[in-house]
């Protein structure tokens, strides 16, 4: 693949998951969808970045930020959509909505709205690989805060101790929620806790879908190499609210502006111009993921609602 067909292949990528989002924020706004919705607009290249190294037998265990993750995996956008608008034909039957996203069939193991949640799962999937003969990796996404939550120790040291074959990817975007994660801990540098457990920990630019396949991918080589868990730390900025209708009053003055400056897209377009690439290559990238999100977007809604005497089905508890 030359350099340019691959960085339009990324950029497309991004623009599938930044068009999905700009576009589930429209029905948000327009009622169609209702409750909490977090988008990941601005951290795309981690979730392009990874979604080549995930292979058939392993997991993926994400956060309540998770679109872009279950795109990455390869889940249908329309099938995505028609979950958040509460269709009955959405991956999960209209039940679960935007932040309980799941489809195992696609090795996407779901979101999870409990912050630090999904660490622990993904340690018992990679030792539940151990049994059944399966070579399983599991990935494990969550943010910068979440590294302060004890489940995500305990599954850290767990998965070290044991050498199991976990990778652990910090999406640090440096706010959890409306806290900066530099007032909650003695040093910000996050990767270095890895050190403690036993386990490789580097800090990446979270921006660079190359960057992020060739570190992720070391982690991922090592894991099923026998080699135990890492964890990475991946750079990046949220460039929209922490959710739908979040106002952003914490925000320090010209912290966007200097964000856009290094977000996935216009990386990518840089990279691109520079390999040669003209602007019509650029600006197709984003159009055709447009135009696909909104097809999708327009079949999800015309979709029936999801029948609420199914609501009782597939309780366990
Ligand atoms: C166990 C738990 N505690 C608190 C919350 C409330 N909460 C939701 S999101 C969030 C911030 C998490 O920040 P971070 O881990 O950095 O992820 P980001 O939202 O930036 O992707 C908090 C505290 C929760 N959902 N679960």
């Amino acid at each position: 693949m030359t350099d340019v067909t691959r960085l339009r292949a990324d950029l497309h990528q991004v623009w599938r998951m930044r068009a999905f989002e700009e576009k589930v924020r429209e029905l948000r706004l327009a009622g169609d969808a209702v409750g909490s919705i977090h988008l990941g607009i601005g951290q795309e290249a981690i979730p392009v970045g990874v979604s080549g190294l995930v292979q058939p037998q392993d997991a993926v265990f994400a956060t309540y930020r998770g679109h872009s993750w279950a795109i990455a995996c390869g889940v249908p956008p329309e099938a995505l959509f028609a979950e958040i608008l509460g269709r009955a034909t959405g991956v999960n039957g209209g039940r679960g909505g935007s932040a309980h996203l799941t489809a195992p069939a696609y090795r996407f193991f779901g979101e999870n709205s409990i912050v630090g949640a999904g660490a622990p799962i993904a340690v018992g999937a990679a030792l539940a690989g151990r049994f059944d003969g399966s070579n399983r990796v599991a990935f494990t996404v969550f943010g910068d805060g979440a590294m302060n939550q004890g489940s995500v120790h305990e599954a850290m040291n767990m998965a070290s101790a044991m050498k199991l074959p976990v990778v652990f990817v910090c999406e640090n975007n440096t706010w959890s929620e409306l806290t900066p994660i530099a007032e909650m801990v003695g040093d910000p540098e996050l990767y270095k806790r890895a050190a403690a457990y036993g386990m490789p920990g580097e800090r990446i630019d979270g921006n660079d879908p190359a960057v992020v396949r060739e570190r992720v991918g070391a982690a991922f080589a090592l894991a099923r190499a026998g080699g135990g868990p890492t964890l990475v730390e991946a750079m990046t900025a949220r460039l929209v609210g922490h959710y739908i209708g979040d106002v952003e009053q914490y925000r320090r003055p010209g912290e966007l502006d200097e964000a856009r400056r290094h977000e996935p897209a216009v990386k990518l377009a840089e990279q691109l111009r520079a390999a040669g690439a003209g602007e019509d290559t650029i600006a197709g990238a984003e159009s055709e993921a447009r135009a696909e999100m909104e097809k999708a977007a327009a079949d999800a809604l015309a979709a029936p609602l999801a029948d609420p005497a199914t609501a009782k089905e597939h309780l366990y508890v």
